[in-house]
Formats: C-alpha cells, structure tokens, sequence
C-alpha cells in the first residue's frame, strides 16, 4: 500500500523529475569540462559535445601514434655548408622553400610512411581537355607520390573519355562528372568552387592531403611527400627572380583579388597548390566565394582564379612553398638553378584545344 502511493505521488510530479534529470545531466557534462579557471556553463556543454573533455582529461596522450625511424644511413647535415646558397630555402615566416639537394626522400618516406597518408589529386578536364589526361596519368603513376594511396579525382563533363590507365596498388581514378561552362574564364574559376564542395561531400573522408594541379601538363622526375604541407603553393615558373611591383596580380581596389604595389612575396601559379583536406577546404571555400563578390559588384580578377588565390597565400601565409622545378615550362629554357624539371607544361596547339 505504502509503494503505491509513493509511486502515484512521483507520477503526479513526472515533469518535475524530468526537469530534474536534465539538469543534473547538465550539470554533470559542463562538469567534466570545468577549466579550473572560469565557469561557462554554455561553453563547457558546448565543448563535451565536441568532446573536448576526452582531450583534456590527458589519457588519449598514451595512445597517440608514436613515428620511430630505423638506423638510417645518410650525410650530415652540415651548418656549415648548407646544400643551396644560390636561391632561398627559406620565408621570412619559416616555411621551407623546397628545392632539389634540400631534402632526403628517405626521411620524408620513413615519416610518410608510418602515417599511411592517403593523397588526393584533383584534375579538371572540360571539353578538349580530356585529351590531356592519358599523358598526365601515365607519368604520374611514374613519378607521383610512389608507394602511397593516391586518388585521381578527375572532373569532367565528358566521363565517357577518361582513358583507362593501369594504376599501381592502392591507387584509384575517381570521375566525379561537373558541368561545363560557356566561358573559359569560369571553367578555371569555378574549380575553386567545385574543390571546396567536393572537399566538403567526398575528400574529407577520403584522403589527408589535397593537391590541385592543371591538366595540361605531365611528370617527368620525382614528386612525392616533401610538397606536404597544411597549405602549399608553387613559385610561378615566369615570375620567381621577379619584383613584387612587376607581378600580375589584381591591381583594381574594387576587386576582392586586389593586391598594392608595395605588398606581396611571391607570384603563385594557379596549376599547383594544395594542403591538408581542411586548409584547401577553406583556401577555396574563400576564393570561391571572392569570384561571386567580384562577379556581383561586375569585376572579373585579371588572372581568374589564381589573382585570388595569390590574394589568399599573401593574407594566409603557406606553410610550403614549392620551387619551380614544380611547375615549369619549357619555353623559359633551363636556368642554371633548376636542377630538376618534375612538372612540366604540356605545349599546347591553342587554336585546337581552346574554346573561342
Ligand atoms: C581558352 O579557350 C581556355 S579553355 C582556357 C582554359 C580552358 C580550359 C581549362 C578548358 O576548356 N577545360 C579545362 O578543363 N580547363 C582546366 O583549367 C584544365 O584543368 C586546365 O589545365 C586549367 C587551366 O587552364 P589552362 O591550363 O589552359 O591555363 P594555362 O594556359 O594558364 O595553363
Ligand atoms: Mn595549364
């Protein structure tokens, strides 16, 4: 008799208990992340949702992936005879520029390795520039990141035309079809657009790195993990020895690309960028959304695409700066420090395979 009355009396305050066990749930999540300093309540709850409160609490440090290199053998370096003193390896703000004689691929791969990094490679060809892409796969199944996952992340109107190329182990074609557009100018400057939408839907899961490249263009030496950075961009082949006041970049005011005459480091070519699937994430996520403010205030950016871009790499700094041997052309012959030509532009016949 007692029970069921004590049990009807609860009943009848449901909602009060109710109420009851959510505060006290609460209060216990903003508990585990009480800093010790600061009571937020709103915070705290916002963070053990992120599950901050793992990290804090310290144990995941014992489970953290431990990078061991085995007895190696390779030359010291040398303080005192650096390998380049003929171009600068190095920015003001510490990222390496990375030139032929720098590194040890060795170290690199040993690193690399041990991290199982998966590698995306995202390639445009629109209309006629599918005819680029059976060279471009071939030597890079050659030269591009050997012995890593690797996905080719083609975008195409014409999937029916990617050729089949032998691949070696792990490595994939993914054809993700887009459309086309009318002008030339928008085919360049929407694959900011389609890269942030697709890191967003696809890369995420997918791989670690992004590296986005022009198709015209093929491999011809070694490119593999000592481009890695979170944000990378490549010296331009026609603009490296230049001054800041001769580069092209925006020079309009009215444009989100826009850029002063006493400001800027490098030129950066729009063939060959790349970073962590977050950082290219947000590198364009914000050149995309830079086209659409210029193209509704009715200013299209000198160079397209890589006027912004060379706009984002001034304001957000990269963390890796790849020399030219990354991306050259023949046509500006083969300076004395160029020992390596690893990516080379494709000549092309513009009256075949551009679009009027
Ligand atoms: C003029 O008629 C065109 S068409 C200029 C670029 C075009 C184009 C570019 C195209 O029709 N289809 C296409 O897929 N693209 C992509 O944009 C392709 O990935 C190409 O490598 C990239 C940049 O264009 P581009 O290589 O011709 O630019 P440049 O000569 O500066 O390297
Ligand atoms: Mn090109």
């Amino acid at each position: 008799m007692c029970a069921d009355k004590w049990i009807n009396e609860l009943w009848k305050r449901k909602h009060h208990i109710f109420i009851l066990i959510i505060l006290l749930f609460v209060f216990w999540l903003s508990w585990h992340t009480y800093s010790g300093r600061m009571w937020i309540p709103s915070l705290s709850f916002y963070c053990s949702l992120n599950f901050d409160h793992v990290r804090k609490d310290g144990s995941y440090l014992d489970h953290l992936l431990e990078i061991r290199l085995p007895r190696m053998n390779y030359s010291q370096p040398n303080i005192m005879n650096p390998p380049r003193t003929d171009v600068l390896v190095m920015t003001p703000w510490f990222a390496p520029i990375i030139w032929d004689g720098t590194f040890s691929t060795d170290i690199l791969n040993q690193q690399f390795k041990q991290r199982d990094v998966r590698v995306g490679l995202t390639l445009f060809a629109i209309k006629k520039y599918v005819v680029f892409l059976q060279l471009f796969l071939e030597t890079a199944e050659k030269f591009f990141m050997v012995g890593y996952k690797v996905n080719y992340y083609v975008l195409t109107d014409r999937p029916e035309a990617v050729p089949n190329v032998t691949l070696k182990e792990g490595r994939s074609v993914v054809v993700l079809k887009t459309q086309s557009n009318a002008r030339w100018q928008d085919i360049s400057m929407r694959r900011m657009e389609m890269i942030s939408l697709f890191a967003k839907k696809q890369f995420i899961g997918e791989v670690d790195y992004i590296v986005c490249v022009d198709v015209d263009m093929k491999f011809s030496d070694h490119v593999g993990v000592e481009i890695l950075s979170d944000v990378f961009g490549t010296l331009h082949p026609g603009f490296y020895k230049g001054q800041r006041q001769r580069f092209t970049y925006e020079r309009r005011s009215e444009s989100q690309a826009y850029i002063a005459s006493d400001e800027g480091d490098f030129y950066y070519a729009g063939g060959f960028f790349g970073g962590t699937v977050e950082e290219v994430y947000k590198l364009t996520n914000h050149c995309s959304h830079a086209i659409l403010t210029d193209k509704a205030n009715g200013i299209e950016a000198i160079w397209h695409d890589e006027s912004h871009l060379n706009k984002y790499l001034l304001t957000h700094k990269p963390t890796k700066i790849l020399s030219p041997e990354y991306l050259w052309d023949n046509n500006m012959g083969v300076p004395e420090i160029l020992k390596k030509r690893r990516f080379v532009a494709v000549p092309k016949n513009h009256n075949q395979i551009r679009n009027k």
